[in-house]
């Protein structure tokens, strides 16, 4: 059976890369909620639902083991979907313990959604890893829809994601936390802004681990031969624009919606 992965839009594929580089053998189903994106300005009850639809969805065609490749939803819905669905359910959180542990001036710089960096779930990571560390944390409304619409580096993002940037410079931080899935398609550009001496983290690659770490507990690996697993791909917006990105955001030759 496959893995389901899903995300506000395109912004998981960030996480789906991952997964497929370590599972070569896994089939995988994403579905790209793109016609309610971004979740980012939504109230959690409204993402409760989405992502209870979108569950529900990928179960019916098959899922094993649920990703929720989105932050956002993952603060909003990990505990109620995890309460109402019986399979394994895998989220997404901001690398704070690992920039703590990074950081060697004890400032670190956080991006994510605003849902993100009001939720409960992030105040507990800041209050049990970095209780002695300086956090600047930055909502980045719009930067999730320059990703949607594939412009990873138009001059139009580079001003957008400077500004954001801005506060992290003044306050002198040496890590950046990408606490968004649609963000690590933006790293180089944060790296050259941000310039030499500061590390950028997220956490698709210990989320791809987690996720391989729960089949084989659960003993749920599939092995296909690689080359041989697949990648379908849904979505609630329009199927031409969103394969047009997700050709453009993971290089791959054959990607059907
Ligand atoms: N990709 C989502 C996340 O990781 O938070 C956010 C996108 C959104 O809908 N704002």
């Amino acid at each position: 059976n496959p893995i389901g992965i899903f995300d506000s839009g395109v912004g998981g594929i960030s996480v789906l890369k991952e997964i497929r580089l370590l599972m070569p053998g896994e089939d995988i189903l994403y579905y790209a909620d793109s016609a309610h994106c971004p979740y980012g300005a939504q109230p959690p009850e409204y993402i409760r639902l989405r992502t209870t639809a979108i569950t529900r969805f990928l179960i019916d065609a098959g899922a094993k083991l649920i990703v929720a490749a989105c932050n956002t939803a993952s603060i909003a819905s990990l505990d109620y979907l995890r309460h109402e669905f019986q399979i394994p359910i895998v989220g997404m959180e901001p690398a704070i313990k690992p920039a703590a542990k990074i950081t060697r001036n004890g400032k670190i710089g956080v991006l994510a959604t605003g849902v993100t960096l009001n939720g409960d779930r992030f105040n507990s990571l800041l209050t049990r890893f970095a209780d002695n560390i300086e956090v600047i944390n930055v909502p980045c409304p719009g930067l999730v829809e320059q990703v949607e619409t594939g412009q990873l580096d138009t001059p139009e993002t580079a001003e957008l994601l400077s500004n954001f940037l801005q506060p992290l410079i003044t306050g002198d931080v040496d890590t950046v936390v990408l606490g968004c899935t649609h963000y690590p398609f933006l790293r180089p550009l944060v790296e050259a802004i941000m310039g030499t001496g500061v590390t950028v983290i997220d956490t698709g690659c210990a989320v791809a681990k987690r996720v391989y770490q729960v089949l084989q507990e659960e003993d749920l690996l599939a092995d296909t031969p690689p080359g041989k697993a697949t990648e379908t791909f849904y979505t609630s917006g329009d199927a031409d624009l969103v394969r047009q990105v997700i050709r453009h955001l993971w290089q791959h030759p054959n990607i059907s919606v």
